[in-house]
């Protein structure tokens, strides 16, 4: 078993602007471009910009076999008890998300929505295959994990620890650590173009 956490930077340099949610990320990546930004300023900007990027380690971990792309967590009101996690999942092998904990709810389960005679029903499942290779989406009406028995409120700009176990096909184990921002209760469920703020 194996449990890793990833910095920011790793993927900051890889993907850059274009995959990052963070703002903060983008100020890096920007200034990573902007080779004309020079001397005093970008000293100062250096240090400050150093401690946001932390913020970007939200977006991505790989770790072992599976790599872990923009995850994130529906914000809540005052008396719900309960969210979902999204994200997607890569394995780098034949990989299956076996299931979640997370110190911000006693209980964590992998679950599935779909259509049921016309309603929209959600279901635990035992597990989510990930074949090689192939982004398995976690997504609003999809594949999500849910969070049940949430201790308080989530809001966006605070970030929920998560940790997945994944089960290859010998068996053995692997748990990855990630941090989920939180957005907003009416955030949009489509991505959103990096222009737009
Ligand atoms: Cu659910």
């Amino acid at each position: 078993m194996a449990s890793r956490h990833i910095m920011a930077e790793v993927h900051t340099r890889r993907t850059g602007a274009t995959n990052c949610r963070s703002p903060f990320g983008c100020v890096w990546s920007s200034l990573l471009r902007d080779k004309s930004m020079e001397g005093n300023v970008m000293k100062n900007v250096r240090n400050l910009v150093t401690a946001l990027v932390l913020s970007c380690s939200a977006v991505a971990a790989i770790a072992g076999d599976v790599t872990v792309s923009e995850p994130w967590v529906r914000g809540t009101v005052a008396a719900q008890k309960a969210t979902g996690a999204f994200m997607g999942l890569t394995a780098a092998k034949p990989m299956r998300l076996v299931g979640a904990s997370s110190p911000a709810a006693p209980a964590v389960e992998v679950h599935e929505m779909s259509m049921e005679n016309d309603v929209m029903k959600m279901r635990p499942v035992a597990g989510i295959d990930l074949p090689a290779g192939q982004m398995v989406a976690l997504k609003p009406g999809g594949y999500h994990i849910m969070l049940m028995g949430l201790t308080a409120p989530l809001h966006a700009g605070a970030s929920v620890p998560l940790t997945l176990s994944f089960e290859a096909a010998d068996g053995t184990r692997e748990e990855v650590q990630i941090e989920a921002p939180v957005r907003e209760l009416a955030a949009p469920a489509m991505k959103m173009k990096h222009g737009a703020h």
